[in-house]
């Protein structure tokens, strides 16, 4: 568990990587990556924190979750991001199902437009039903889970890209290959 402090610390550096990196003088490259030192440079500077690199790996493995990847001295978030530059992505076959966590409320929608990735570049899937349960209740303490027939879309042209942890990213995906998942 980390402290509230950490906490806030952890959300301005996913903040930084995901959504803003202009605002802490960062240039993400193609892959989403910023060199490990001048990110921690930046940020002491422009956020008044004061980090170390051995900080940042203990955020990292005591979290709940796998939010960066750090490598060859360089760190990314491995998922979320809303900048507008598009994070280059190697698309691979995915497995038969994938499963996405979400609200009651989104479910007319979602199976009329398909699952879009709203305000992030691509939509949020899980490996299995217990992860996307856990995605879901951040919106609803009963959530909706649907599972996404990856292989039969991915056939069809949609794209699906494997990041850490059984996260998947996909682009949009139609209604056509959704379907909710009764408990
Ligand atoms: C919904 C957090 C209406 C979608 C989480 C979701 C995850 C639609 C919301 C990660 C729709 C977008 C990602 C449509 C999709 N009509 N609603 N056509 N298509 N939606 O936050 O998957 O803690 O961008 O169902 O735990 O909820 O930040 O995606 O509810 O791991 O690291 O639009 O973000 O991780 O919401 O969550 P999000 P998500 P962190």
């Amino acid at each position: 568990m980390l402290t509230k402090e950490e906490q806030r610390i952890s959300k301005t550096i996913s903040y930084a990587l995901r959504h803003k990196p202009e605002e802490f003088g960062l240039v993400l490259d193609t892959d989403g990556f910023v060199a490990l030192d001048e990110f921690i440079e930046k940020m002491n500077h422009t956020a008044a924190l004061n980090l170390t690199i051995e900080q940042i790996h203990s955020l990292l493995t005591r979290s709940d979750k796998t939010r960066w990847e750090i490598t060859d001295q360089k760190i990314r978030a491995v998922y979320g991001h809303s900048t507008k530059q598009k994070i280059q992505k190697e698309s691979v076959l995915p497995p038969e199902y994938l499963y996405h966590g979400t609200a009651h409320r989104f479910l007319t929608s979602i199976l009329s437009q398909g699952l879009i990735p709203k305000d992030r570049q691509y939509v949020h899937l899980s490996q299995d039903t217990k992860t996307a349960m856990i995605v879901g209740k951040r919106r609803d303490a009963s959530p909706v889970i649907l599972r996404v027939s990856a292989q039969r879309a991915a056939t069809a042209g949609i794209q699906f890209y494997q990041e850490l942890e059984g996260i998947w990213l996909s682009d949009a995906i139609a209604a056509d290959y959704l379907e909710v998942i009764e408990d």
